[in-house]
């Protein structure tokens, strides 16, 4: 019988062997590697995202349990078939031109991953061109990070570019970064904004929901 339980909490403690030992051992077990997924490591990665966002955690323990989680998702993958693991949706996310601030979004990045959203990291200094290709591309939502005052109008022009190209009613687009606010999400249009990545999930989710 898989140990989920376990399998959580090696996420939640960022303990790579033993993330990998449970999930070895539940594939071997025969478990479904949906369950595995979706009872084990997930659950996961949500209480980091929660620990987190009540600073019971810092940078460096969302990275360790992130770390984990991507070791033992590794040896799951293989084993998903198509529509074992249906996708909340696909997010493009992206540091906005001219910033090349990228370690707060990478972290939003992870926990979106570890929460079933299916991820294209488009890097930093991401131009408005690039976010309209990776919406082509099938990204349902995009997010945009913003690290400087200086850079943050390049969200509003990144939100501007997807409407004049006739997309912005095609996708939810979601910002943040240290200097973004609600009233600054508020006065552009922008679909959401949290204030950090824990809480960047459950906003996701409830935008995607109404
Ligand atoms: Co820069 N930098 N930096 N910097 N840097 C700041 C941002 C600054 C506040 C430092 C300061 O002066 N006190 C200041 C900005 C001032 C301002 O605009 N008002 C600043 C400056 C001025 C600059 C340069 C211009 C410096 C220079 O060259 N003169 C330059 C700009 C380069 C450029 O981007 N074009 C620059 C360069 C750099 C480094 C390259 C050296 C390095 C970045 C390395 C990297 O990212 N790979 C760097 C760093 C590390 C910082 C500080 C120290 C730390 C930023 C960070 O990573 N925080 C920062 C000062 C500070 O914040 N104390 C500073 C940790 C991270 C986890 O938090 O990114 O806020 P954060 O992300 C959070 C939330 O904001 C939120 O979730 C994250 C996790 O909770 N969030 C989202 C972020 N994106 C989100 C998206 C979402 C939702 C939530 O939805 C899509």
């Amino acid at each position: 019988m898989a140990d989920f339980n376990s399998m959580q909490e090696a996420v939640i403690s960022g303990n790579l062997p033993e993330a990998t030992r449970l999930t070895q051992e539940a594939l071997d077990e025969g478990a479904a590697p949906s369950a595995i997924v979706n009872d084990g490591l997930i659950p996961g990665m949500l209480v980091v995202g929660e620990k987190f966002k009540n600073n019971e955690f810092y940078v460096p323990e969302v990275l360790i349990a992130a770390r984990a989680m991507k070791g033992a998702m590794a040896l799951v993958k293989p084993f998903l078939k198509e529509g074992d693991m249906p996708t909340l949706a696909t997010v493009a996310i992206g540091t906005v031109q001219g910033d090349l601030h990228d370690i707060g979004k990478n972290l939003v990045a992870m926990m979106l991953e570890g929460a079933g959203f299916k991820v294209m990291d488009l890097g930093v200094d991401v131009s408005p061109e690039k976010f309209i290709e990776a919406v082509s591309d099938g990204a349902s939502v995009v997010a945009l990070s913003a690290l400087l005052t200086t850079t943050m109008p390049n969200i509003g022009r990144t939100i501007e570019a997807l409407k004049e190209a006739g997309l912005k009613d095609n996708v939810k687009v979601i910002i943040g970064g240290a200097p973004v606010t609600q009233a600054y999400c508020d006065e552009i249009g922008a679909d959401g904004y949290s204030p950090d990545a824990g809480s960047c999930v459950d906003m996701l989710k409830a935008l995607i929901a109404a």
